[in-house]
């Protein structure tokens, strides 16, 4: 079993007694905290206050009542808790991130991207409410992915939230989800695009708020989504029923392939929902989403290799059922793409402590920087496609997607993992991040509607051809928000509100929503009907963010965007290995231990939630006590135990 974590505590908030909300199990109370001494904090117990339990080794989230602010604890190491004292020793305390939305700015280019986002929503709730997506042109909603998954209310929950709500709009959203979002009735889903987008929309909604309603339909989500990782090599089924059917299929036109991007984009999101999670069968979904990741680069030895260094950089296709790779085409794009994001994540994520994953990116950027990247006679820099030949030899095609826009961002984060002493490294990184952010904002800049298509070619004159409509998509404002947050430099920004120009020109509609771009090789381009969720989760974020005057909003030391932007925060604990089943059990040996095994009431079954819960349905095992007799309790602690062993 794992050992009790000891926690160092890192206090954002300022010493002294906050009057805070804990939630727990699905209630919430008024407690006085003291946070003085993080070492060893104190709680008075109001009269409506929690029973001593709750302020057991648990996770909660304390949301201070005067300053309307979320600060997510760890209370752990708990001692002499008695309601005979006027104060009980709730343990030591660890900060992992809090968030302040402001409702309001003065700052104008914020206000504009606020107007925009209010728009588009206005326009989705009053023509396409409960569908995934508003097709901004017909006026009316489609289910892009499936039938009440409301894609767009799920997708779009932090950003309402970071821009403050936006004047009852994120309550609304709130009200839908507590009500009407119910995974049982919900048919076959894309299993990568409800990871990112609507399982990571909770976690992160949840780790904004501290509203345990999201972090519980998290957990039945995740809970139904395990079936998805019942697949001989750990690869996951790329589409499964969410309802009790439990059936998994292969994609519908691909046969048995299965895309890098849709293997190793889903370990944020579980690792997170892990961390917060009590209940075995998602507890463990933990090491396997990180399986994955091994596991790739073992099936990386059966295809056509790159020469080390370079077979860091995976081809983009896998067969579902041989585990190895099927393709030998290498693209930083898509259906590739943020698998190469995750990894540098994965270690942000986990407190920067996971070195495996820190490693393989900066492999990864070199061998970007050796490899993939083509400088063409008039100095553009772009990420281009490698065909791996079976003796070795490459050949390249110099295409670069809009989607590889992610890069730069990705380079950013590294920069944090390199020595201070690897000053040519850190210069060749920040001038590769710096130039692919450049070519990004060409993309627009050299389009003739100012938007960017889906993909440009450099042919053998070196001449730049655009193909595709702008999607509405994010990547280049998020290198752009990267790089301002790096280097603080104001071209950025002003690029930034270039493109956002351009799309309140081309992309809104006069009824208030936004569409897509069929095609941007003319000044008045025509619109597509189709309004993708990441505008608003995406797109608008990061146009919010940019334009900030506030550093300490949502700052990159403590949280992690995933790849649909919404933001997690970082768990230093993740990268010890900790899960929610982790804490119970150190609980539950601490209790067991005092009282020769006998976990003789609930307080000392923490596991004990009144029953069985609700993931039986699929024989999901769960840490649930049966029953509160003490023989009962006592044999599924040690089962537990020996589960966990
Ligand atoms: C989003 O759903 C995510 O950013 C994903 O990683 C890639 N595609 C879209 C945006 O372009």
């Amino acid at each position: 079993m794992k050992a009790c974590a000891s926690i160092a505590a890192f206090v954002l908030i300022t010493a002294g007694w906050y009057s805070v909300i804990v939630s727990s199990r699905g209630r919430e109370y008024l407690v006085n905290l003291d946070v003085s001494d993080t070492k060893d904090a104190r709680c008075s117990l109001p009269e409506r206050s929690p029973p001593e339990s709750l302020l057991d080794s648990t996770l909660v989230y304390l949301r201070d009542v005067q300053r309307e602010k979320s600060v997510l604890l760890r209370l752990s190491e708990p001692r002499d808790i008695s309601r005979s004292h006027k104060y009980v020793r709730c343990g030591t305390l660890e900060t992992l991130g809090s968030f302040t939305a402001h409702k309001r700015t003065s700052n104008q280019r914020q206000q504009a991207v606020r107007e925009a986002a209010r728009s588009a929503w206005d326009a989705y709730e009053k023509y396409a409410w409960g569908y995934d997506e508003l097709r901004p042109l017909s006026l009316d909603g489609k289910d892009t992915f499936a039938a009440g998954l409301g894609t767009t209310i799920v997708d779009s929950l932090s950003t309402l939230y970071v821009m403050g709500g936006l004047d009852g709009r994120y309550e609304r959203a709130r009200n839908w989800v507590a009500t009407n979002l119910r995974f049982d009735r919900i048919g076959c889903v894309i299993v990568f695009e409800t990871v990112i987008r609507i399982l990571g929309g909770l976690v992160s909604i949840y780790h904004l708020s501290g509203d345990e309603m999201y972090i519980r339909k998290a957990e039945e989500l995740g809970a139904r989504l395990a079936v998805a990782f019942d697949t001989p090599h750990g690869f996951p089924w790329p589409r499964c029923y969410l309802n009790d059917t439990g059936k998994c299929e292969h994609h519908v036109t691909v046969g048995d392939s299965l895309y890098l991007a849709e293997v190793g984009t889903i370990q944020l999101e579980f690792r997170a929902l892990a961390y917060h999670s009590t209940h075995l069968s998602i507890c463990r979904l933990k090491s396997v989403v990180e399986k994955i990741i091994a596991e790739l680069q073992t099936a990386s030895s059966s295809s056509p290799r790159l020469r080390v260094p370079y077979n860091v950089l995976l081809p983009f296709a896998l067969s579902h059922t041989s585990g190895k790779f099927s393709t030998n085409l290498v693209t930083l794009g898509a259906p590739a793409d943020s698998y190469f994001e995750y990894l540098v994540k994965l270690w942000v994520q986990g407190g920067r402590a996971e070195e495996h994953y820190w490693n393989l990116i900066a492999s990864i950027i070199d061998a970007i920087g050796d490899v993939a990247v083509y400088r063409s006679q008039a100095g553009d820099v772009i990420v281009r496609d490698i065909h791996v030949s079976t003796d070795g030899s490459l050949q390249f095609t110099n295409k670069m997607d809009h989607f590889a826009c992610y890069i730069p961002g990705m380079i950013i984060l590294s920069l944090d993992g390199l020595n201070a002493t690897d000053t040519a490294r850190r210069r060749r990184w920040e001038t590769l991040a710096h130039d692919l952010t450049e070519t990004c904002y060409k993309m627009y800049s050299r389009s003739q509607c100012g938007l960017s298509g889906e993909h440009i070619r450099l042919g053998s004159d070196d001449k730049w051809r655009v193909s595709g409509g702008y999607q509405l998509r994010p990547e280049a404002l998020e290198a752009l928000f990267y790089m301002y947050r790096h280097t603080k430099d104001e071209k950025y920004r002003r690029w930034a509100w270039e493109i956002f120009e351009k799309i309140e020109l081309h992309c809104r509609t006069r009824e208030g929503g936004y569409a897509a771009l069929k095609n941007v090789r003319s000044r008045n381009p025509s619109q597509e009907d189709v309004m993708h969720s990441f505008l608003i989760a995406e797109t608008f974020k990061y146009l919010f963010l940019i334009f900030g005057d506030d550093d300490d909003e949502l700052p990159l030391s403590k949280w992690v965007f995933n790849t649909e932007a919404h933001p997690l925060l970082v768990i230093p604990g993740l990268g010890r290995g900790e899960t929610g089943c982790d804490r119970v059990s150190c609980h539950r040996a601490e209790a067991c231990s005092r009282n020769s095994a006998k976990c003789s009431d609930s307080s000392e079954c923490p596991a004990y939630q009144g029953g069985r819960s609700n993931y039986d349905h699929k024989n999901i095992n769960t840490v649930s006590c049966a029953s509160t007799s003490s023989a009962e309790c006592d044999n599924d602690c040690s089962r537990i135990f020996e589960e966990l062993r």
